[in-house]
């Protein structure tokens, strides 16, 4: 398997969604914030390419990806897993229960999207 070793230093179109509430939530004990990333695929090149993410074990994290075209994604994590994404928007939900440094990538064209690292 090719892996490219790009670490972005930008961390752009990956965004935080905090708790929206100003006051009276009523927030839940040990909830995290969901954390998004925005994966676009145009004209086969896709972004972002290779920014690192910081995610806690089991903290919720959507992978929202916008193509132009159908393809997958690998989650290099133990198992592997593989997500399927279609044309226009498709948002996958995962979460990580492990620490450690998993790496989310496309395979066609061969490219580190983001590492998750899970603290
Ligand atoms: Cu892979």
């Amino acid at each position: 398997m090719q892996r490219l070793r790009i670490v972005g230093a930008a961390l752009a179109g990956i965004t935080l969604l905090g708790a929206a509430t100003a006051c009276g939530s009523d927030e839940k004990a040990g909830s995290e914030e969901k954390v998004v990333v925005d994966v676009t695929v145009e004209d086969g090149a896709i972004t972002p390419k290779g920014d690192r993410v910081e995610v806690s074990t089991g903290q919720p994290i959507d992978l929202v990806v916008t193509s132009d075209v159908a393809g997958s994604l690998h989650m290099h994590s133990d198992p592997e897993q593989e997500f399927a994404y279609e044309v226009g928007t498709t948002t996958i939900p995962i979460s990580i229960d492990r620490p450690g440094v998993i790496e989310v990538e496309s395979h066609d064209p061969p490219q580190i999207i983001v590492q998750l690292e899970v603290r």
